[in-house]
């Protein structure tokens, strides 16, 4: 990518668009195009149709999507569905459309069966049932990836799909129900502190097994990705041939390539947020997956690597936490 061509971040006000500003900014990229959900509905065809036909972005990472944590998914599956099936079919067909050289679209480790062999490949996509809390979204992203598939075997587009494993970081929803584990968590040991409680109660049994990646390593990665020489993105984009023996969609792991139980995330939350009382677990709250550990070795063997450990990208996003939500509460 050339340093002035025309970037579309779409969902930049988001966890991973924000920090995909950031790095795209960091080395260079000046010619970036944002609009807030305000100015541009997604959802909207006929809007983004105008907005492709005007500004002709020449690369799109496509960051827009309706996210949440176990209940918001298990809440609004209604919701999940639609606008995720809305926002990616318009911006990936408008993007074909308006002969973008290369678009990124993100989804996440919620596409790959609940029972998964793990770690989890690529190609492990399309085996096996999903996990039913969140399976309109992972349907959703499901549908994206098979439509970036799609455009490439009839269109020639090169469009690549990556999958991140549970994100979290500064600019992270810190919503009490509808949030991921880690914002959530932050939020619960937090409150618990300042107002001297003796107890935590964290959602379901503790034993699920989690990855979770800080945003700023996931926007670079996918930074990385976007930057790759064209032969090396060829490869990523998995093989064309619908005929072919082996299963190879145009997807990439992003991942940390570890993974702990949420009762040992809850102690290290309430480490990094001082908090000196007890944790308990409320077995009626779901689960969800047991485990969903990514095998991330296609993009490590790129020469991608994470920059953030789990404890600094805490302490990280507690401090970010602090500052932006403090006063409110
Ligand atoms: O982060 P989370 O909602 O996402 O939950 P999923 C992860 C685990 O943390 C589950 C437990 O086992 C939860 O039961 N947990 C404990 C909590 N306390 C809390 C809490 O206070 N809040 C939350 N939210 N969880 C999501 C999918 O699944 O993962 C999305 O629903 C997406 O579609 C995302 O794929 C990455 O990993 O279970």
């Amino acid at each position: 990518m050339d340093k002035n061509a025309k970037i579309y971040v779409a969902g930049h006000r988001g966890l991973v668009g924000s920090a995909l500003i950031r790095s795209l900014t960091q080395k260079g990229y000046n010619n970036l195009i944002t609009r807030s959900h305000a100015e541009l509905d997604l959802t909207n065809h006929t809007a983004v149709k105008e907005f492709f036909a005007t500004e002709k972005p020449e690369y799109v990472l496509l960051a827009a999507a309706k996210v949440g944590g176990i209940y918001a998914n298990n809440t609004y599956p209604a919701e999940f569905i639609h606008e995720n099936l809305a926002i990616q079919t318009n911006v990936i067909h408008q993007s074909y459309v308006n002969g973008v050289k290369r678009l990124l679209f993100l989804g996440s480790s919620c596409i790959y069966p609940r029972d998964c062999p793990q770690p989890i490949k690529e190609e492990y996509l399309l085996t096996g049932p999903l996990e039913a809390t969140n399976r309109p979204y992972a349907l959703a992203k499901i549908a994206g990836i098979e439509m970036c598939w799609s455009y490439n075997r009839q269109y020639g587009t090169q469009f690549l799909a990556a999958m991140p494993t549970n994100l979290y970081g500064p600019g992270d929803n810190y919503h009490p129900e509808n949030s991921h584990v880690i914002p959530a968590l932050i939020r619960k040991f937090h409150e618990a502190k300042i107002d001297n409680r003796s107890e935590v109660v964290v959602w379901g049994t503790g034993s699920p097994m989690r990855e979770f990646l800080y945003n700023q390593d996931m926007a670079d990665a996918c930074v990385f990705l976007m930057q790759l020489e064209d032969d090396l993105f060829s490869k990523c984009l998995g093989s064309n041939d619908s005929h072919a023996e082996s299963f190879q969609p145009p997807l990439v792991n992003i991942g940390s390539g570890s993974d702990i139980t949420i009762r040992e995330l809850a102690e290290k939350i309430g480490e990094v947020v001082g908090y000196q009382g007890n944790i308990s677990f409320d077995s009626t709250k779901p689960d969800g997956t047991l485990r969903k550990l990514m095998d991330s070795s296609k993009i490590f063997n790129l020469g991608h690597v994470n920059q953030f450990s789990l404890e600094s990208g805490l302490t990280n996003t507690y401090n970010d936490f602090k500052s932006i939500h403090t006063q409110k509460l």
